[in-house]
């Protein structure tokens, strides 16, 4: 420091002349002059006008970094951390700059006044952001900037982090147009417009209307067009119609309400041909939901395309009562999109690869290697996952078809189907991410686990692929290709379903092979009419799962051995059947033979399986009768029906047995409708029942008695 009075020298300034001391220039800044007031700041670094001589000259600040997009549907969060270098200031605030991009992010323009910014574009003091109401399937690139006091005198580019993300699915906007086309006595005619952003293809409209001021009771209708012909309703009333539309993300909102009277004298209404799928009366505490047999045939018409998929199925659900209401999803062809990277967006998330590590290859599928590997996510722990690629040099389609498996997998979300954590399409290779199965697949987990499981846990197993496959025909969605191969098992012994996909699903099967009339078939595992005639359904997957029972309680045996696929189809045809697996309860090996009836309506659906499952599970005395080992058919074929194995596949069989098959009725009218529970029939019971005569009642108890040490002798661990 200088002492007083004196003139600053070079490197010193005073800035008030009635100071007693000069300063040594702050850092930054500097003079070569006597006696100045001020110093100058270095190159690229400045001094904003309130900022006091004695202060260091600063810079702007580097860019921020690290920075993690976090999307959820149409919104995205940006976290960031501060830059590296604040420039030697504390004012420090950040700003977004928002650009929307075309696919390969070459062309972008400014993101407009559509966006929003939570809490606000500039100015943000914290180092995050939520930017909300992008638009669905969208690509976004975010500039991130850090800014200080000084930034605006730099004439240095800005510096920034930014980070590129393409939005998902979101429902779609209200409709805000609906427009009467024709009004009768009975009859009001609509037309509307699509919503102005429909974020993704509509698969439906749904119409709700009512009686003004008599909303409690409402009606839903649909259709598949952007008009309706409402009829059945009051001559001189007023109604009030609500229209939204549904994309494979779900509903949007409704649109406002309109309002619209027919006419008191009948006038010609409009063009019937937009017939509503279903109709369902909603009353306030009671819904009723009236299925009217005409509306259903209009239903296939209307219903958005399931291609591949049977229409007759999608009738039975119908005829069933099981009738989709709004919310229950149901699965959606691929193919339907006229753009198949569409719909892989629609349902799959896509993952940087930078968030995958590869460790080592675990199979080969028919498109490329399938590995286990990690997957990272920002702000998730590190999990293991199984990792599907798409080998180099692959063509158009065959990027399609790889794809639509995720495309089908991301469409289901059940504990007992194989999870789809994401997809890698934006950089090669081409990657579907699923969760990982640390037992790999059933077949192969079960000959190297040979006779080490007991029943209960086998039966689990089989639980667990019922439970799959019956979400997946609720879905709608058929696999044609289950089998114990195509079955994954976690180290919980949790088995789920897994092998999605069209064409594809039949073509990467070293199983399947070319039948007379063309097609690929798995012809072991397949039902009789898929194989005659490709009538694939639930039913035909119910007959698969009987053979996957077959595989399971026989550790992974080859179904139908070394016999050619041409004697099996003839075998079956001639209604020969497996025979029962060594130490299968007769109630498993009972259900196999009903799954593979040859009438597939007379084949359980999978829901009547999940629950004969778990009666067995939860009472497993029923599980202790085993199919007489002596009287098993040994690697023969036994005929349908005849099962001749030493025990009785009904109550009503085994009093014919004893000639008491007049009783039959009573046994089934009292509730022993199974033989398990027949083994706990007491004398009283009997009585009960209504068997009177002694001798009746004696020759009776003295078979149950013969079946109860059939049931203990049978309790060993299988
Ligand atoms: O029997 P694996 O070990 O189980 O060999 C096959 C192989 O990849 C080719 O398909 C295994 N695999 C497939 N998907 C998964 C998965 N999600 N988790 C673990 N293993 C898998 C399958």
């Amino acid at each position: 420091m200088q002492t007083q009075g004196e003139v600053c020298q070079p490197g010193f300034f005073k800035a008030s002349p009635y100071s007693r001391y000069c300063s040594k220039c702050p850092p930054y800044s500097y003079t070569y002059d006597k006696g100045s007031a001020l110093c100058q700041c270095l190159d690229n670094y400045f001094r904003r006008d309130n900022d006091p001589p004695s202060m260091a000259c600063t810079r702007p600040p580097t860019a921020p970094q690290n920075v993690i997009s976090n999307i959820n549907n149409t919104s995205v969060i940006l976290d960031w951390s501060p830059p590296a270098d604040a420039g030697g200031r504390k004012d420090v605030m950040y700003l977004v700059v928002c650009k929307r991009c075309s696919v390969d992010l070459i062309e972008c323009d400014e993101c407009g006044s559509g966006v929003r910014y939570i809490p606000q574009e500039t100015g943000l003091k914290n180092t995050s952001v939520m930017v909300v109401d992008l638009l669905a399937h969208t690509n976004y690139t975010f500039e991130i900037e850090a800014v200080n006091g000084v930034s605006e005198l730099s004439p240095i580019p800005r510096q920034f982090v930014s980070v590129n993300v393409t939005t998902n699915q979101a429902a779609p906007s209200p409709i805000s147009v609906v427009k009467k086309k024709k009004i009768a006595k009975n009859t009001i005619s609509l037309t509307w417009e699509e919503p102005n952003r429909p974020n993704g293809i509509i698969l439906e409209y749904e119409i709700k209307y009512f009686e003004k001021d008599q909303e409690i009771s409402y009606t839903i209708i649909k259709s598949k067009e952007t008009e309706i012909v409402v009829d059945g309703l009051k001559p001189t009333t007023v109604y009030i119609f609500q229209i939204r539309a549904r994309t494979a993300a779900g509903y949007g909102g409704y649109s406002r309400k309109f309002e619209f009277e027919t006419s008191p004298v009948s006038l010609p209404a409009g063009d019937q041909s937009q017939m509503p799928i279903i109709g369902v009366s909603v009353t306030v505490g009671m819904i009723l939901v009236a299925v009217v047999s005409g509306l259903l045939l209009s239903g296939r018409r209307c219903g958005y395309s399931k291609a591949k998929q049977d229409p007759e199925e999608e009738k039975m659900h119908f005829h069933n009562g099981h009738i989709k209401l709004p919310g229950i999803r149901t699965y959606i062809d691929p193919h339907t999109y006229e753009d198949p990277s569409q719909a892989v967006h629609e349902f799959a998330k896509e993952i940087d690869a930078s968030c995958i590590t590869i460790e080592r290859v675990i199979g080969a599928g028919e498109f490329g290697e399938v590995c286990s590997g990690r997957l990272k996510l920002p702000g998730k722990r590190e999990f293991p996952v199984a990792i599907k690629t798409l080998k180099v040099g692959y063509t158009d389609k065959q990027r399609r078809d790889f794809l639509s498996e995720a495309s089908i997998m991301g469409q289901f979300d059940h504990p007992n189907i194989i999870h789809l954590e994401g997809v890698v399409t934006k950089s090669k290779p081409v990657m579907i991410v699923t969760e990982y199965m640390e037992n790999g697949s059933l077949d192969t987990f079960l000959k190297k686990n040979d006779g080490k499981f007991t029943v209960i846990q086998l039966v689990g197993m089989l639980r667990g692929i019922a439970s799959g496959m019956r979400y997946l025909s609720d879905m709608g969605y058929v696999h044609r290709d289950l089998a114990a191969r195509n079955i994954l098992v976690n180290s919980n012994l949790v088995s789920k379903v897994s092998d999605f996909g069209l064409s594809r699903v039949l073509e990467d099967d070293p199983e399947a092979a070319y039948t007379t009339k063309g097609g690929k078939i798995p012809i072991r595992w397949t039902a009789p009419e898929a194989i005659a005639y490709r009538k694939f359904t639930s039913a035909s997957d119910v007959w698969s799962y009987g053979i996957v029972m077959w595989e399971v309680m026989s550790y992974g045996e080859r179904p139908y051995w070394e016999m050619t696929n041409q004697d099996v189809i003839k075998a079956v045809d001639e209604g020969y059947r497996l025979p029962t697996p060594m130490d299968c309860p007769v109630t498993l090996y009972q259900l196999m033979l009903d799954c593979w009836q040859k009438d597939r309506n007379s084949r359980p659906k999978f829901e009547e399986i999940v629950s004969i499952l778990d009666k067995m599970i939860r009472n497993p005395c029923s599980l202790k009768m085993l199919v007489n080992a002596s009287t098993r058919g040994s690697n023969l074929l036994v005929e349908h029906n005849t099962m001749g194995l030493g025990a009785y596949r009904s109550v009503g069989e085994w009093l014919e047995s004893l000639k008491m098959g007049q009783y039959t009725e009573n046994f089934n009218e009292s509730g022993y409708t199974s033989l398990d529970v027949v083994t706990k029939v007491t004398l009283e019971d009997l009585k009960r029942i209504g068997v009177c005569l002694a001798g009746h009642q004696k020759k009776i108890m003295n078979s149950i008695q013969e079946l109860r040490v059939q049931c203990v002798n049978s309790m060993m661990p299988v």
